[in-house]
């Protein structure tokens, strides 16, 4: 077995961090890993956390681990920072309650930047996933902010999906029509301790109620006070009924199948992209059939039918 994949198993955390590196930078030692710990994964509950931005995300992901810890899981985390490839520092919400979290050797703590990124966002998380899995974590939690179509389909990538809204109509009715209104397996009504929080829950109850008619069970609508630690027991609660549930209807596999789906068809794009654009003889080949297209020598779908012909050979 591949060196770095066997230290993984080991839950070597100098080993996870080096192989999400490589994964990220598209090394060719990577896929050698990779192809060796895809069999001992599967275990990890994966929670994907999203929301308005300074909902209280981070805060909450920081206490929900804590959580989980009490109960003797092992958690990773990831989060999904939009600005900035290498924020480090303060991911989680309270500095003090993040660093107990990281000195903790039972998590596992990575930030993932949107720029910068070679090979596409979602198709690095689905690696990092898979590493935290084989690497022993029972819980894999994962924050990003709901706006673009990437985010949600890095959410995608959960068996839970917790949507963060806080108290203040106007945020939460736009973010729910954003499209994160089926994504959401359980609602959480953060900041509780602010005015209107039961006028928010009432209206995303009443959402949630159209939307759920006809299905066999209904989004529960949670309040928190991340913060405050309140609320907390409570979630972590729906989170493990919830994954009771997907188990015992069979959906769990069902959405697990649609995740390997995605991430077999993000290697698969990631490989073609990579031989039609890098590979230095086919690089000339598609610099010249574009150069036809323009002078309209050729049409872009003739041009297409060419290169995937060259590859499917
Ligand atoms: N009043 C109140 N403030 C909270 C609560 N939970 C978190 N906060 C505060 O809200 C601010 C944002 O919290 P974060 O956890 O960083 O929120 P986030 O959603 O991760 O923010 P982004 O990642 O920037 O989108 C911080 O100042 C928190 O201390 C809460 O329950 N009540
Ligand atoms: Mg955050």
């Amino acid at each position: 077995m591949n060196e770095i994949a066997a230290n993984v198993l080991k839950e070597d955390p100098r080993a996870i961090a080096r192989l999400i590196t490589f994964t990220e930078n598209g090394d060719f030692e990577a896929s050698n890993a990779m192809k060796d710990i895809h069999r001992f994964t599967g275990n990890a509950h994966v929670i994907g956390v999203t929301g308005v931005m300074g909902g209280g995300k981070s805060t909450l992901i920081c206490e929900i681990a804590r959580e989980f810890r009490k109960k003797g899981k092992k958690v990773g985390i990831i989060a999904i920072d939009p600005t900035s490839p290498f924020s480090g520092g303060a991911l989680l919400g309270d500095r003090v309650r993040m660093m107990e979290l990281a000195m903790d050797k039972g998590v596992f703590i990575r930030s993932m930047g949107t720029r910068g990124m070679l090979g596409g966002l979602a198709s690095a998380v689905y690696d990092v996933v898979e590493i935290l899995d084989a690497s022993g974590k029972d819980i894999i939690l994962i924050e990003t902010v709901g706006v673009g179509q990437a985010e949600v389909d890095i959410i995608k990538i959960a068996d839970t999906t917790l949507v963060v809204l806080v108290p203040g109509l106007g945020d939460s009715v736009q973010t729910i029509k954003a499209g994160l209104m089926e994504i959401a397996d359980i609602f959480i009504i953060n900041k509780a301790d602010r005015p209107g929080v039961n006028q928010t829950v009432a209206e995303v109850e009443s959402l949630v109620d159209i939307e759920c008619s006809n299905e066999d069970r209904r989004t529960p609508v949670l309040k928190t006070i991340a913060k405050e630690v309140n609320g907390i027991k409570e979630l972590v609660q729906e989170i493990e009924t919830h994954k009771k549930y997907l188990k015992n209807c069979k959906k769990f596999d069902i959405k697990r199948k649609k995740r390997y789906e995605a991430e077999l068809v993000e290697i698969i794009r990631k490989r073609l992209m990579n031989f039609i654009f890098d590979e230095s003889k086919f690089k000339d080949k598609v610099e010249l059939l574009i150069d036809q297209i323009y002078k309209k020598e050729i049409d872009p779908y003739s041009a297409a039918d060419k290169i995937l012909g060259k590859i499917l050979k």
